[in-house]
């Protein structure tokens, strides 16, 4: 049967559009980047030549939206391929993401990226920045991850955050907290920490199918690089970003090395637009914002002799739409019956002539509200403004009065995905007795373990 099948995977693999034999895939999750700060599009500001070679060499996807402008419900989409109202998971218990000790995080019923990969007998590994719950029954091991590496929230999430009492910001391996990040010192080295975890995980199961997530820290606030970085930058945000294209660099080199390069896909995009210090240009608005700015982002996909090199696609592609790809690609199963709102982008993705979208509309969100849609060239706002963003990808001008029937035909679009959500939403995981996973400090006992939004901000 191998040979049967080793001899389909040659047959096929020559002809444009076909996929390669089942890849490793590596998906690298830039915390709070913008559409602007790398070079493949358009950064002068930032050196990022890996990530240029990694264009070169690949696929650039200019219109490739997350489901969210913030960080928690962003990765709840890329981990379950559903809008992130569909899995309660539109914002956290008390606050627009989940806090340390938050009762709230990914339903362990819902199925996972990770979980699909193990489904078709991928080693998995997750190394960086969860944000999907810090309780044992939503921590990446128990999600579908064989091994983590990484930090349970925001890396902002710690003593230094002023309006809050949180406690100190726990590295993890595996359900253990193994270290704290005590400063920007600290900060400073997870890139590295993350990078040097997903490498050695690559090796380790070169002889496998390996599925790795990396989600990093970087750029998300408080900032901070390596010294080497640090020195020839002019500030941090710039920095930072010159450190995740040493990683992108590091990863490329490691599939390279181990002759993996031709049987891995890459893809490199980020949580939610750009935080203050980034640039999301030529898109308005940023992390937060329901304008293009908030959820447009900077994507590559690479994979050398099966993704057609020094290409770009316009098509709207999703992080939702990543679940059922990979499935498809990898032989993975997903769960019968249940809807999920991620589409094939398979065709797209690998430069098949005249592939469209799957996508009739993308709908955009600010925490469970539905602010937007996108239909082909029109982006129309609940508000009423609409925006033709073939010629305005900036969203400078409302021409809605100009084209009253489109209004009127996508006001009831959003309507009726409206409805469908709030009767097709499923429960996010609540955990009973939540608590934080190391103390604050300075505090005695159990009452130093109380969740932050559970205590009176300072
Ligand atoms: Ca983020």
């Amino acid at each position: 049967m191998k040979a049967i099948l080793a001899f389909l995977v040659v047959t096929v693999a020559s002809c444009a559009g076909v996929v390669n034999g089942r890849p490793n895939v590596v998906v690298i999750f830039i915390d709070d980047m913008g559409y602007g700060d790398i070079g493949p599009f358009g950064s002068k500001l930032n050196e990022t030549p890996h990530l240029d070679r990694m264009a070169k060499g690949g696929r650039k996807l200019t219109s490739f939206y997350v489901a969210a402008p913030v960080c928690t419900p962003s990765r709840a989409a890329l981990m379950t391929g559903c809008y992130p109202r569909r899995v309660g998971l539109a914002k956290g218990s008390g606050h627009i993401v989940l806090f340390p000790g938050d009762p709230h995080g990914l339903q362990p019923d819902e199925w996972t990226m990770a979980e699909m990969f193990k489904s078709a007998g991928y080693a998995t590994g997750c190394f960086g920045k969860w944000h999907l719950g810090d309780q044992p029954q939503f921590l990446p091991t128990a999600q579908g991850f064989d091994s983590y590496y990484g930090i349970p929230y925001s890396n902002d999430m710690w003593p230094g955050l002023k309006r809050w009492q949180c406690p100190d910001l726990p590295v993890m391996r595996d359900t253990k907290v193994i270290s704290l990040v005590r400063d920007m010192n600290d900060q400073a080295d997870l890139c590295r920490q993350f990078t040097e975890e997903a490498v050695k995980f690559i090796r380790a199961n070169k002889e496998k199918p390996f599925f790795v997530y990396l989600p990093h820290a970087f750029v998300h606030g408080p900032r901070a690089a390596r010294p080497e970085f640090m020195k020839n930058a002019k500030d941090a945000t710039e920095a930072q970003i010159e450190e995740v294209d040493w990683s992108v660099g590091e990863i490329l080199d490691v599939l390279r090395e181990e002759k993996l390069a031709e049987k891995t896909l890459v893809l490199f995009t980020s949580d939610n637009g750009g935080a203050r210090g980034c640039v999301n240009l030529p898109l308005r608005g940023g992390k937060g914002s329901a304008f293009e700015g908030g959820m447009r982002e900077p994507t590559v996909v690479w994979w050398p002799g099966t993704i057609p090199a020094g290409t770009t696609c316009d098509e709207v592609m999703t992080a939702m739409d990543l679940l059922p790809t990979f499935a498809k690609m990898v032989g993975g199963t997903l769960k019968e019956g249940r809807t999920i709102d991620g589409k094939e982008i398979g065709p797209l993705l690998l430069g098949v002539e005249g592939a469209k979208t799957p996508h009739e509309s993308f709908f955009y969100h600010q925490a469970d509200n539905l602010r937007a849609v996108r239909s082909g060239k029109w982006k129309c706002f609940r508000k009423g403004e609409l925006y033709d963003l073939s010629k305005d990808i900036g969203e400078k001008k409302n021409i809605a009065a100009q084209h009253p029937e489109v209004v009127a035909r996508l006001q009831k679009v959003m309507d009726t995905f409206d409805e469908e959500m709030v009767r097709n939403s499923r429960p996010v995981g609540v955990a009973k007795n939540s608590r934080t996973l190391v103390p604050r400090p300075g505090v005695e006992g159990e009452e130093a373990y109380r969740p932050t939004l559970s205590l009176k901000g300072r």
